[in-house]
């Protein structure tokens, strides 16, 4: 009779996956969750607060232990950064695709988030942005593109109606960066500011890498207006506010969520009294899990939260919830999963409607008194 000699290495696997089998123990699986923002550059602040949003989440996730159909599951986060550049952004998107994560958490800005969604549609990959706001992005027709903000088609007339209402602006001036976003923001506001009879004085265009703004504002000044609209981001707003207060121009600064950050106090100085800004979404102060999610935020990364951190947090636990819904981690199952849900969260209620954006959006509207950001209002859209 002929014997068959089995490797020794063969006999173990075996042996132990036939005693876990009958011991009822789980397979454990590794479940890599996409991310991507400006992690380099005059952005990484915003980009790392948003990561560490997801990180957080993903620990916690990780630490509650996770179980989908039938298997432990290990969630990864595999981090990218787009240093805020389109073309970098669908290298990026290219890389996550092929390291098979099941969705992406990113990206930050509309001009990378919009690039990089065509990438994630073709590879079947959720793709939720916690923060790209360009009412763009979720038009193309993709079944995987969402965000858990409102749109700038929201945040421009908010911001243009609390200007005109509240701050009795009769003049303004507009300065975009030349971004999908700054620009998409600044040209929403304009419309609507027109609208309700407010002159529209100029606008100039600068760009997102700027740290000159004088030649812009001296011009500005000649104009008289009341506030000046910029739309852009905190890094390039600080320098913009900062030279404005120099070249003694009085008038308000409105910017939209780009701007409003923890951070835009320190780039700014003491001009950041001038600023009101949008937060397109929950104020920190009003969200539902603010303060508990503040506590928690800073015992792990010893800062404080600069904007987006609860909602690429909140948008992790929102693909969780949808593999828990299919039993399932593969990423068509997400997909097919994701257009019900109903995710009670830190930033409050999150449902989506047929284009993936939110249900009820809502803009926060912000000033900063002696360096502290500080709400003004709050707008259900
Ligand atoms: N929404 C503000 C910053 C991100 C972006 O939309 O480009």
């Amino acid at each position: 009779m002929k014997t068959i000699k089995l490797h020794p290495l063969f006999v173990a696997v075996t042996a132990a996956l036939l005693s876990a089998h009958m011991s009822g123990a789980l397979a454990d699986q590794v479940v890599r969750i996409g991310f991507s923002a400006p992690l380099t550059g005059g952005s990484a602040h915003a980009g790392k607060d948003q990561e560490n949003g997801a990180r957080l989440a993903i620990e916690e996730i990780n630490a509650s232990g996770l179980v989908i159909g039938g298997n432990k599951v290990t969630l990864a986060l595999d981090s990218q950064d787009d240093a805020g550049d389109p073309r970098t952004a669908t290298q990026v998107a290219q890389k996550l695709a092929d390291d098979k994560v099941v969705a992406v958490i990113g990206h930050m800005n509309s001009g990378t988030s919009i690039p990089a969604s065509k990438i994630y549609s073709d590879a079947g990959i959720v793709q939720i942005s916690p923060s790209a706001t360009n009412p763009q992005y979720t038009l193309q027709g993709f079944k995987t593109t969402y965000r858990v903000v409102a749109t700038d088609a929201q945040q421009g007339p908010a911001l243009a109606t609390y200007a005109a209402g509240s701050l009795k602006v009769k003049r303004v001036a507009v300065v975009d960066d030349s971004t999908a976003y700054g620009q998409g923001l600044a040209d929403e506001f304009a419309k609507k500011a027109k609208a309700l009879g407010v002159t529209v004085l100029s606008h100039d265009a600068t760009n997102d890498k700027a740290i000159d703004f004088r030649a812009i504002l001296t011009k500005i000044k000649g104009e008289s207006p009341d506030a000046i609209m910029y739309g852009g981001l905190d890094a390039t707003a600080g320098p913009f506010a900062k030279q404005a207060g120099q070249l003694g121009i009085r008038a308000k600064i409105l910017a939209g969520d780009g701007v409003c950050t923890e951070q835009l106090a320190d780039l700014a100085g003491t001009a950041s009294d001038a600023i009101v800004c949008s937060e397109a979404g929950l104020g920190l102060e009003k969200m539902p899990g603010g303060a508990t999610f503040v506590k928690k935020y800073e015992a792990r990364f010893h800062q404080p939260i600069l904007i987006y951190a609860p909602f690429s947090y909140d948008a992790v636990y929102i693909v969780v919830d949808a593999m828990k819904r299919a039993n399932s981690t593969s990423a068509d199952k997400i997909i097919a999963a994701m257009p019900q849900t109903d995710h009670s969260g830190v930033i409050g209620q999150t449902q989506f409607d047929e284009h993936g954006d939110l249900r009820h959006g809502v803009i926060s509207l912000y000033t900063y008194r002696a360096g502290k950001k500080t709400l003004l209002d709050a707008v259900k859209m």
